[in-house]
């Protein structure tokens, strides 16, 4: 009987893709996707239409899919993550053999992957947790690739992903083994978050431009495609300029008919928790998912601009260098927060992420690929070890020069009633960064106040607590020191 390479479950549009990239690189590929009694199966309508005299073998059950493959196994599952990966775990099991490998290439939650890992090797197969970036696009053509869990099932999935991955343009596969549990799916997560960061920037950007500056779409379009060429050259900025130069079948543009509510997946709103939980200040992504969460109180917003008016602005005293200038500094804050969680999570979960590699695989492929990943992906080459990406030197002189557009940019916002929450959450990140003595004395005084919490003195070494009887009243119990 013939078999396949490697096996894809999930013909949707990513699944689809992918399994047409793999077996353009030369695999032969079993494809199954579950199907409901009396509808054309999505498995035939695939084999009869874009895989049509193309190496693959279409399968109508788990077991007739299982066994087409060949030993041992690499299954990818591009499937909604949730339950129905569990679902499908629990359905593949019986028929999987020691040594198998089953990947999960959907955004799954990075806590799911690292139950998943521990359950398929309680069973004795390998599971793999796999972030997969770069749309339909990208699935078809190279997507960036972020794998991460069973450590002993690199070496037997890495020429299929790193086949199928985008390269960058010295050559190096966008697809590098990230670390053991979930850190792919973390680190899949974490490049969403500044995914959703990237857009509401360049959304606020857009904001000022038109509101501030009175551009129209096209020359709208014209400024993002120019920032193109210089530190912004991105993806992002890319579409941007095209959606902004769009027109419908009427002939006007199609971006002023959408209705001005965003939606979202959930890998933003992961990021946001999962900061909080490791105490990391992901300030600029989070206020991204706040900021759809706005945007959806579509009635609310209606409501309120009927009785709020606008204040009445003066001038505008920013230019649009000033503008390019501000999304650069937002942006760069932003890549340092989501770097800073990176490094907070993988001590605490032991990945040993490699911050450099992250920056490297994220070149190519992916949403937020851009030549600005050059220069991270520099920076932690230079300095495994650094800190924070503000601290590297060629950011420091890029952030300095950039920083009095930011603070015009944010400033003339507030003055002129434009929401810009992510770039006032990134001036307000590298204030409180930049800031020697902070105003946090006052909070733990408020503390030991009224709740008895103890407070360190600059006069005395770290670590030693303190408390005052601040009213007369108060006993010399205190509260337990400890953090949540
Ligand atoms: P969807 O996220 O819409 O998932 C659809 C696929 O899941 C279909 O094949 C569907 O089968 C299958 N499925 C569902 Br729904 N419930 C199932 C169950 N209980 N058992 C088995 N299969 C089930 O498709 P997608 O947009 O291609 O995304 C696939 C994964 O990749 C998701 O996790 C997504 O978050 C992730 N991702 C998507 C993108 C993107 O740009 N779209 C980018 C990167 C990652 P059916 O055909 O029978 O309904």
């Amino acid at each position: 009987m013939k078999t396949s390479n490697v096996g894809l479950i999930g013909l949707a549009v990513m699944g689809e893709n992918l399994a047409l990239n793999m077996e353009s690189k030369g695999f032969t590929v079993s494809v199954f996707n579950r199907n409901f009694p009396g509808e054309e199966g999505v498995v035939d309508r695939f084999i009869n239409g874009r895989a049509k005299g193309k190496n693959f073998i279409g399968t109508h059950s788990i077991d007739e899919f299982v066994n087409s493959i060949a030993k041992p196994r690499k299954i990818m599952m591009m499937v909604k993550a949730g339950s129905p990966v569990d679902e499908l775990i629990e359905q593949l099991i019986p028929y999987l053999s020691p040594g198998d490998v089953v990947i999960d290439g959907g955004n799954s939650d990075f806590p799911d992957t690292e139950r998943r890992v521990k359950y398929l090797e309680s069973k004795g197969f390998y599971f793999v947790g796999s972030g997969v970036s770069g749309g339909e696009e990208g699935a078809l053509n190279g997507p960036s690739i972020m794998p991460g869990g069973a450590v002993d099932a690199w070496p037997l999935v890495k020429d299929v992903l790193q086949g199928i991955a985008a390269k960058a343009d010295d050559g190096a596969p966008c697809c590098q083994w990230m670390g053991k549990g979930g850190a792919g799916h973390f680190v899949k997560m974490v490049h969403n978050g500044i995914e959703y960061g990237d857009m509401q920037l360049i959304t606020e950007a857009y904001a000022v431009l038109k509101h501030r500056k009175g551009l129209d779409n096209d020359a709208l379009a014209g400024v993002f495609e120019k920032w193109n060429k210089g530190d912004l050259d991105s993806f992002l900025v890319e579409i941007t300029a095209a959606i902004l130069r769009y027109r419908d079948e009427d002939g006007t543009h199609l971006l002023d008919k959408i209705r001005d509510v965003a939606g979202q997946k959930g890998t933003g709103k992961w990021s946001a928790i999962t900061a909080l939980n490791e105490n990391d200040p992901l300030t600029l992504i989070t206020e991204a998912v706040y900021a759809r969460l706005l945007s959806a109180l579509a009635d609310e917003r209606k409501k309120a601009s009927s009785i709020y008016a606008a204040p009445t602005a003066n001038d505008s005293l920013i230019t649009e260098t000033d503008v390019e200038q501000a999304l650069y500094a937002a942006k760069l804050i932003s890549y340092a927060q989501g770097f800073s969680l990176m490094s907070r999570a993988s001590a605490h979960y032991e990945w040993e992420l490699d911050y450099g590699s992250i920056a490297s695989i994220w070149r190519k492929g992916c949403i937020i690929r851009s030549a600005f990943l050059n220069k991270i992906t520099e920076a932690y080459r230079k300095n495994p070890s650094l800190e924070n990406l503000l601290f590297d030197a060629f950011f420091q002189g890029k952030i300095e020069a950039a920083m009095p557009s930011l603070r015009k940019v944010v400033a003339e916002g507030a003055l002129s009633g434009i929401a810009l929450p992510s770039m006032s959450a990134a001036l307000s990140y590298f204030d409180g960064l930049r800031t020697l003595h902070s105003a946090a004395n006052l909070i733990q005084a408020q503390r030991d106040y009224f709740g008895a919490h103890t407070y360190e003195r600059v006069d005395s070494e770290p670590g030693k607590f303190f408390h005052t009887d601040w009213t007369g009243k108060g006993g010399k119990t205190v509260s337990g020191t400890y953090n949540v």
